[in-house]
């Protein structure tokens, strides 16, 4: 047999004795850092220290430990050039032909709420990383090259093609390449993410752009079936995201159900369950086709489903408060889709569990919070910051002769928050702590006034005597026309038209309350 040597060096020694064990057993030469060969010698194996292998001790507290030509070198060096395998020889550097590294914990370290910088620092792994993309690089070819292992997981796979044909093969080298780049190109987002959070003021913004996501599951198509897709988490969501939501029974989620559901979830988040009492969010192709407030769950949903049964159904149905059993026994009375809250009593499982298509998510309760938002668009990306500003009712400033009563500010209010959900032109109407008719993603303003009154009528419900939310001012005075003639009563615009004038003249002439909030919620 061949003299082969893997070179060990991990922090995460999960399945590391085995697999060297395995190694061993195959006539390996393993060849360790410091931590990571005593483990292997507490286990009974031989082990050479790199420090014995290079000739020159772990200095710096260890940060040099591994950068030394004779490692580098060995694993460096192309096996089909013989110019290379002269220099190793010259030089009496043996290959390296198995490096299986996983670096310094960086991520655990820094979730810690006590690590301090000088902790964090010293837990970026340099000569890891280096020996891993060495490793990766010279992954090879057909005829032979090296094996990179960064995730113990491949242990076994590894063992399985050299147990059965000898060497590992291209393909698998190749793909332990590819994940090698991942992995360290992961690490190093993690530790730029880290320290640019760590910036003064407003130097995180625009320059930094965090993109570093897990894995979390391939979906089985995107939009349409035609379409590829794959679901990604932040590497550190904020509680009450929706992306670390538990799937407690149904289906499996698809694009849209986690499009819609997130749409929902952010919707209910407005709501408080202390000060709003139980909030329900109806969601169909990403917006609000119900939304209500009301003492309890049951009746939030009830109230939230009557604004447009015909788009409920098969819905994406979010709750701020727990489901119990007469609300998961009103769900059940409609086909839908994704329910989600933050919990759910027993008896209110047990019902849904008879409707076992529908997913039922489990989220962690917490507010809206600063986020990049991404919007791809051909050849680039455009960020913002997410629209989580919040409106300060002692900004609300009322325009017309007549101030909204204390019932309607508390309606404008409420479909106000609605209204930053919809997508533009969104004109929200609601009455009671419930939408009466929501008009959405229309290209005017005015139509979507329109819609929302047919909508309104067609669920059979009153319009009259309800207030309005527009996201956007009204450029022209048609829209406060429109619903004027359908009998609402006040409106809460964030206002800032050159035709201003008109529209609060609009209003006067109808006896309609009208309030700026200077605050504007397009929605694309
Ligand atoms: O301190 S380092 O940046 N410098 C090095 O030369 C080096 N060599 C290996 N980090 C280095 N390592 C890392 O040590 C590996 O990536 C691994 O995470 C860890 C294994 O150390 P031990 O075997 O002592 O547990």
């Amino acid at each position: 047999m061949t003299h082969r040597t893997a070179l060990l060096s991990v922090s995460d020694k999960t399945g590391l004795i085995p697999f060297a064990q395995a190694l061993a057993q195959l006539g390996y030469t393993l060849l360790s850092t410091g931590g990571t060969a005593k483990a292997l010698r507490d286990a009974g194996l031989t082990v050479t220290d790199v420090a014995e292998h290079t000739g020159f001790p772990e200095i710096l507290d260890g940060r040099v430990k591994t950068l030394h030509p004779r490692v580098h070198g060995g694993i460096l060096a192309d096996r089909s050039n013989p110019e290379h395998i002269a220099t190793l020889a010259a030089h009496d550097i043996p290959p390296i032909e198995i490096v299986a590294v996983n670096l310094y914990p960086f991520a655990a370290t820094v979730a810690r709420p006590d690590c301090t910088l000088a902790e964090a620092i010293e837990n970026i792994d340099i000569g890891g990383p280096a020996m891993v993309r060495a490793a990766a690089k010279n992954h090879g070819d057909e005829q032979g090259g090296v094996t990179v292992i960064v995730d113990p997981a491949d242990y076994t796979p590894v063992l399985d093609e050299l147990k059965n044909r000898g060497q590992v093969s291209y393909a698998t080298r190749f793909r332990l390449a590819a994940k090698a780049f991942t992995h360290t190109a992961r690490y190093d987002a993690m530790v730029s993410t880290y320290l640019t959070q760590r910036l003064e003021g407003d130097a995180t913004w625009p320059q930094a752009l965090h993109l570093s996501f897990d894995l979390v599951m391939p979906l089985r198509y995107g939009e349409n079936p035609h379409q590829q897709a794959a679901f990604y988490r932040d590497l550190n969501p904020a509680p009450g995201a929706l992306a670390l939501a538990e799937t407690l029974q149904g289906k499996a989620l698809s694009f849209n159900n986690l499009a819609d559901a997130d749409a929902a979830w952010e919707c209910v988040k407005q709501f408080d369950p202390q000060q709003d009492g139980a909030a329900c969010v109806i969601v169909k192709h990403a917006n609000p086709c119900g939304v209500a407030v009301a003492e309890c769950a049951a009746d939030a949903y009830r109230k939230a489903f009557a604004t447009d049964p015909t788009s409920a159904f098969g819905g994406i149905i979010a709750f701020n408060t727990v489901v119990d059993a007469a609300a998961a026994e009103a769900l059940t009375q409609q086909f839908l889709e994704v329910v989600i809250a933050p919990d759910y009593t027993q008896e209110a499982r047990a019902r849904l569990a008879e409707k076992k298509n529908v997913r039922v998510l489990r989220c962690p309760w917490g507010p809206a919070v600063a986020q990049q938002d991404l919007k791809r668009i051909g050849g680039g990306l455009l960020v913002q910051s997410n629209d989580t500003d919040l409106l300060d009712p002692a900004h609300l400033k009322v325009v017309t002769r007549r101030t909204p009563t204390q019932d309607e500010m508390r309606d404008l209010l409420f479909v106000w928050r609605v209204a930053k959900f919809v997508k533009s032109n969104a004109i929200v109407y609601g009455k009671n702590g419930q939408t009466i008719g929501i008009g959405a993603g229309q290209m005017s303003r005015v139509d979507s006034s329109r819609i929302a009154v047919i909508k309104a009528q067609n669920a059979g419900l009153e319009v009259r005597g309800s207030v309005v939310a527009s996201d956007a001012f009204f450029p022209f005075r048609d829209g406060v026309d429109v619903l004027a003639q359908a009998g609402a009563t006040a409106v809460i615009q964030p206002g800032g038209s050159v035709r201003d004038e008109e529209v609060i003249a609009a209003a006067n002439e109808h006896g309609i309350a009208m309030v700026f909030t200077g605050m504007r919620h397009f929605r694309h």
